[in-house]
């Protein structure tokens, strides 16, 4: 039985989850909370190396549409049954850096498939994993884009496959998402991500007290 919670960063390229993930944690963690983070694609050996046949080639080939949506869902299913689930199950919280929505975003609204279809295979691969709150952060792209082209130079990383599709693809992702944002109204949260990253953690822990610590 789930005991923790399970909290979701999602958002376009470069919109700053990673930042925000930490700063979140550092807040839950002052409060005497247990935090679990991890990531998608990745957060278990299975998983890591996904990523890097999905984001590097690794397997030396791209991967067709298809599997790249159950290349996804088979790192998802791993990372819930070895790591999520075994964390919320003791009263751990989870915080989740991408998650089920990203193939939604991604894989539905960017390359096309039906939103239908990734829910049933979401649905698969998660189980009972449905994340408490989902924290949408939104950029536009642009500034997304910019963000990452600056950490780039600072770190002499290379764009990954996927960050490196067209403008279109990724303005097709952000719309989706808020899409996605819209349906959900009970599990999403949209937060203004185009700001300095100290005003949106404190939005996201005003959301996040809100919700789950009502008493404080
Ligand atoms: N994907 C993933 C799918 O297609 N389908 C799926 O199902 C899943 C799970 C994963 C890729 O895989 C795709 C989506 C992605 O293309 P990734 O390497 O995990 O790739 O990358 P992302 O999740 O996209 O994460 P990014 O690293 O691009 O962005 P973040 O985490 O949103 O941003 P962050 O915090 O690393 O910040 C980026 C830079 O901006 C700065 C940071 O210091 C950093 O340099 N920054 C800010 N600058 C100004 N103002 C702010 N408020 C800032 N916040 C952060």
């Amino acid at each position: 039985m789930k005991k923790g919670k399970l909290i979701t960063f999602e958002g376009p390229e470069g919109a700053g989850k990673s930042t925000q993930a930490a700063m979140l944690i550092a807040k839950l963690e002052a409060k005497g909370v247990e935090v679990i983070y991890t990531r998608e694609p990745g957060g278990t050996k299975l998983g890591e190396a996904i990523r890097g046949i999905l984001q590097y080639n690794a397997a030396g080939e791209d991967p067709c549409p298809e599997s790249e949506v159950l290349l996804f869902e088979a790192s998802r299913a791993q990372l819930v049954r070895h790591v999520i689930m075994p964390a919320l199950e003791r009263g751990a919280w989870v915080i989740c850096d991408r998650f089920a929505d990203s193939t939604t975003a991604y894989q539905g609204f960017g390359r096309g498939f039906s939103v239908e279809l990734i829910d049933t295979i979401n649905h698969f691969a998660i189980g009972e994993a449905v994340p408490d709150m989902t924290l949408l952060l939104d950029v536009n792209v642009s500034l997304g884009m910019q963000r990452c082209a600056k950490r780039q130079v600072g770190k002499k990383a290379q764009s990954d496959r996927i960050e490196s599709e067209a403008l279109e693809f990724h303005e097709k992702v952000r719309r989706g998402y808020l899409e996605l944002a819209a349906r959900n109204p009970g599990r999403f949260r949209k937060v203004d991500a185009m700001r300095d990253a100290l005003p949106i953690a404190e939005d996201i822990w005003k959301l996040v007290s809100d919700a789950f610590f009502p008493e404080d």
